[in-house]
């Protein structure tokens, strides 16, 4: 009977690996000291005020500033060689002890921004580009209205056409994190980073092993990962000690929870793997149901959300604590390998690889819905996979399939474990699939899997 399989697994919460858990700092990651922040836009696009509205006077490293400092106007572009000579040597010696910087230029061409990529690289320090989307309109008015100098139209015209398109450009020249702000009121009301952690790991290049919708099934999850030779040692611990292969670490597509038998212990194996370093993971849909339920928003009880929410009521209020500080820390999604691969839960079209969005998370954690149902009476989702042309290999899950099988650069891991189908990893390089079978039906699927 689905529903009926209760586990016989004792929940009590005394493990020494819950309480290195409970003490631990959840994983966030905000501006990092040290970071090096490229503001890329025409002249015009509002950067320097943006800069001054959200950064310390002494964090900006303004052009215009190091042409005054050189030649007693910020407007003599026949200083710019030496104002920037200026401007890099602050550079470097802010990122060399690890200071905060924000590079106020236009950085329009990518050889204005390859020597601050390199700083940053040398020194070892995350780099991030926020990018201003505006309109040469935009940029022309607002030049036409300052005052301290005007920027000939001829000239925003040339560094619109310069400025980079798409966020993918600027991730592939090594930024680890891009903003993109569409306006004025965008710049305006944005919040300096605070929340999840970035989306992009892309020194990390692998290998990996992403691992399927898990759906509290941790019986399955222990022995997929002894299969792909993860040391697992005290399993009947709540939390096992498990360590990966040299060099391994295992991505979790997310969908930790929900209808399978062992939500929380399933919760506390990824968190502490993810803690320990042995692993990274991405949220699904059902953990951000989760998320907001223990933020106390009102959501619908379905779907097995129930029994996980027994099962963390039984916890105890310091375990729902911890998993959603976990849950909060987790980014929408995640570029490993230098862009080359990208894991999101639902599947993710190329142009929102790497974008820290709302819309971006969304589609990551739910898929884009056509607005149809199908006959089961359940959501039909864009079918973003075979319209993806992308070069980066996406892995997803999701949707539960009989067999994970490639479409184009996708490939959907998700093979229905809790409804008595598999648990499915992808060995990245390697793209080999290895599975093991669920130990029984948990949850009877109402559609049968494909
Ligand atoms: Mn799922």
């Amino acid at each position: 009977m689905a529903g009926a399989y209760r586990s016989t697994r004792s929940q009590t919460i005394d493990n020494e690996g819950v309480s290195a858990l409970l003490n631990a700092q959840p994983a966030r990651t905000s501006i990092a000291p040290g970071t090096l922040v490229v503001l890329v836009g025409p002249s015009g696009a509002g950067k320097s005020t943006f800069a001054q509205k959200h950064f310390k006077p002494t964090e900006i490293v303004s052009s215009d500033a190091c042409r005054a400092m050189v030649a007693d106007d910020a407007a003599d572009q026949a200083a710019t060689t030496a104002a920037f000579a200026v401007l890099h040597t602050i550079v470097e010696r802010r990122l060399r002890s690890g200071r905060l910087t924000v590079v106020d230029a236009t950085n329009v061409q990518a050889k204005a921004r390859r020597p601050l990529l390199a700083l940053a690289a040398r020194y070892h320090r995350p780099s991030m580009a926020i990018l201003f989307d505006v309109s040469p309109e935009v940029c022309k008015e607002r030049n036409r209205k300052r005052q301290d100098r005007v920027v000939g139209e001829f000239v925003v015209d040339r560094q619109c056409a310069q400025a980079p398109v798409s966020p993918d450009v600027l991730l592939s020249e090594g930024f680890d994190r891009v903003i993109v702000l569409h306006s004025a009121e965008e710049a305006d009301a944005f919040d300096v980073p605070t929340g999840p952690s970035s989306t992009a790991r892309r020194d990390k290049p692998g290998p990996f092993d992403v691992i399927g919708d898990l759906h509290g099934c941790s019986d399955e999850l222990l022995s997929l990962l002894r299969v792909m030779g993860y040391q697992v040692e005290n399993p009947g611990d709540l939390i096992p000690r498990i360590t990966p292969p040299e060099g391994r670490t295992a991505v979790f597509v997310g969908d930790f929870i929900d209808r399978g038998p062992d939500n929380v212990r399933t919760l506390l194996i990824v968190m502490a793997m993810v803690r320990y370093g042995a692993a990274l993971a991405v949220p699904g849909n059902h953990d951000e149901k989760l998320l907001r339920a223990l933020q106390g928003a009102p959501v619908k009880i379905t779907s097995g959300l129930d029994r996980t929410l027994q099962e963390l009521d039984a916890a105890g209020e310091e375990m729902r604590a911890l998993v959603r500080d976990f849950l909060t820390g987790l980014p929408s999604h995640l570029v490993l390998d230098h862009g080359n691969l990208v894991v999101a839960h639902a599947g993710l079209p190329r142009e929102l690889h790497g974008i820290d969005s709302a819309q971006a998370r969304d589609v990551a954690l739910f898929g884009t819905p056509t607005g149809r149902r199908d006959a089961f009476g359940l959501k039909i989702l864009m079918d973003w996979a075979h319209a993806y042309t992308g070069d980066a290999i996406v892995v997803w899950g999701h949707l539960p399939v009989a067999e994970a099988m490639w479409v184009g650069n996708t490939i959907d891991i998700d093979t229905g474990c809790v409804h008595g189908g598999s648990l499915t990893a992808l060995r990245y390089p390697e793209r080999e699939l290895v599975s093991v079978p669920a130990a029984r039906v948990y949850s009877i699927s109402i559609k049968p899997l494909q």
